[in-house]
């Protein structure tokens, strides 16, 4: 049966669109955190739209499940297969073809494979701003931020990447294809279907294109870097911030002492600042002059007031750039530091300090000898409360951090989604009513449970 489905997989695609060699599939077979090792019967590699349906048509006549796949950058297991040898995974790699980006509509136009940052390069090129930015845009793709309403470092400003999706493609797991490119600020004309599509995680449908929503590029900003006593102050610092630089405010982000620890030891980058606890980095753009003097006096004022301890602005583009190199290199020294286990939460914002005191509690007393490696974005009340762990078991972690986490009334997966990595904990935490709302879209999209099965809910709550 299998070599039947491969036979005509190479008759759809050709050689360079089916790759079944054992060496060649390893890429595709494991997440970047290397903790779901998967098994692919083979690996597919459409060039259009068309191949993708052909391939999903044909994988399901066969019974086959499809798992798609983009730059595999993603945090929780979902774009790769299990561990049968059945699953075909569908890379997006030879559909990158950026088709148009627009300054007047403020749009852009691109296929699902088009890696984040050349969309991001191309809408600058012409003075517009795509505001998607995280630490791994140089290999996420469209398609894939799209899949996992990927958040980043600019969602305080310009919200997650639902926010900027005007249109979609999409092919759905009985093979039809549903063509929604429209590049329309405004569309009420029936039920806005590309919002189910947007971080349902290749579960309900494979995004081949996409319309995305640009800005003006800013023609200032402004980065800082603060060291503040505690938590508690950071919120004192983004309300000071908010009031006296309004929207310009595009990332706050929280790191802890400790994880600027790791990243001077794993990359020997060291903050230009003196040592503390807690520091915030601050970045405010816009495209009107007088940002710097009112950044200078909005953080003039907070060091003042005590909120903030120490700060330093960055003279350069360049030194605003090492900035970011100390918050974006933390989930690489973590990587390099040893096992860990994530938790991407949000609680409402302004519990976050309670909520760390709380959830620090509950680790010392259940899990001693685990440490914190705590940052995030906490303009957007969302923290990688990630724990570095010391034999403990990841499931007693997770336990410990989600049952603080639900007393506060917050979320387990802010950004990242549930893939593989999250479907018990998501399960057993969420409403059954909420729990059937999920399966009844999966089912009435995809009833035989061939596309992405296993990611976001389990196969056997499905049946
Ligand atoms: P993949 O990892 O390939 O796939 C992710 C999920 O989407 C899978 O379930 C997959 O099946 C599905 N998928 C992929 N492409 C498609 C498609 N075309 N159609 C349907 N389904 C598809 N995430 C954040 O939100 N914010 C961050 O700040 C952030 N920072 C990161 C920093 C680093 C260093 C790393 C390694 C990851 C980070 N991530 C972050 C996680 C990751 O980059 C995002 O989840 C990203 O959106 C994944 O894109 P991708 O193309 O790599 O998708
Ligand atoms: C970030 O904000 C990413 O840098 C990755 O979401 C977080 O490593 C992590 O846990
Ligand atoms: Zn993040």
């Amino acid at each position: 049966m299998s070599s039947e489905l491969l036979s005509k997989l190479l008759d759809l695609l050709g050689p360079n669109g089916l790759v079944t060699e054992a060496s060649d599939l390893e890429g595709y077979s494991i997440d970047w955190r290397h903790l779901f090792p998967g098994k692919p019967l083979a690996v597919v590699r459409p060039a259009n739209t068309a191949e993708v349906a052909g391939v999903v048509k044909l994988c399901r006549a066969y019974g086959t499940a499809v798992v798609p796949q983009g730059g595999n950058t993603g945090m929780a297991g979902g774009a790769v297969p299990d561990a049968s040898g059945t699953q075909v995974v569908l890379s997006l790699s030879r559909m990158t073809a950026l088709r148009e980006v627009d300054p007047v509509g403020m749009t852009l136009e691109a296929e699902a494979g088009c890696v984040l940052k050349t969309a991001q390069d191309a809408a600058a090129a012409v003075g517009r701003l795509l505001p998607i930015s995280l630490a791994a845009e140089g290999s996420a793709t469209v398609g894939g931020v799209i899949a996992t309403n990927a958040g980043g470092v600019n969602v305080l400003r310009y919200g997650m990447v639902r926010a900027l999706v005007l249109g979609l493609e999409v092919v759905l797991p009985d093979g039809s294809i549903a063509d929604g490119l429209r590049r329309l600020r405004k569309d009420n004309a029936g039920y806005d279907w590309k919002q189910l599509f947007i971080g349902s995680e290749g579960t309900l449908g494979i995004v081949t294109a996409a319309v995305l929503r640009l800005l003006p590029q800013p023609k200032s900003s402004v980065t800082a870097l603060m060291s503040v006593p505690d938590p508690k102050a950071a919120l004192d610092l983004l309300a000071c911030a908010q009031d006296e630089l309004g929207d310009t405010i595009s990332a706050f982000e929280l790191m802890a002492g400790s994880s600027l620890k790791l990243v001077e030891k794993h990359f020997g980058l060291r903050r230009p600042i003196a040592d503390g606890d807690w520091f915030v980095l601050i970045e405010a753009a816009s495209s009107l002059s007088g940002l710097r003097e009112a950044a200078e006096a909005a953080l003039g004022n907070a060091l003042e007031q005590g909120f903030a301890l120490d700060g330093t602005v960055a003279e350069s583009g360049r030194q605003a750039a090492d900035l970011w190199q100390l918050r974006e290199r933390i989930t690489e020294s973590e990587a390099k530091e040893g096992k860990s286990v994530k938790h991407d939460v949000s609680v409402p914002i302004p519990l976050i300090p309670q909520f760390l005191v709380e959830a620090g509690i509950a680790l010392e007393r259940d899990a001693p000898g685990t440490r914190v490696n705590c940052f995030g974005h906490l303009g957007d009340g969302n923290l990688h409360y990630n724990v570095l762990i010391d034999g403990h078991a990841s499931d007693e972690i997770n336990r410990i951090v989600h049952d603080v986490v639900d007393r506060f009334g917050g979320s387990i997966s802010a950004e990242h989604g549930i893939g593989q990595y999250r479907v018990a904990e998501l399960e057993k935490r969420r409403s059954a009513p909420e729990l059937a709302i999920a399966r009844r879209i999966k089912t009435a999209l995809d009833p035989e449970d061939l596309l992405n099965p296993g990611k976001v809910l389990s196969r056997a709550e499905r049946a």
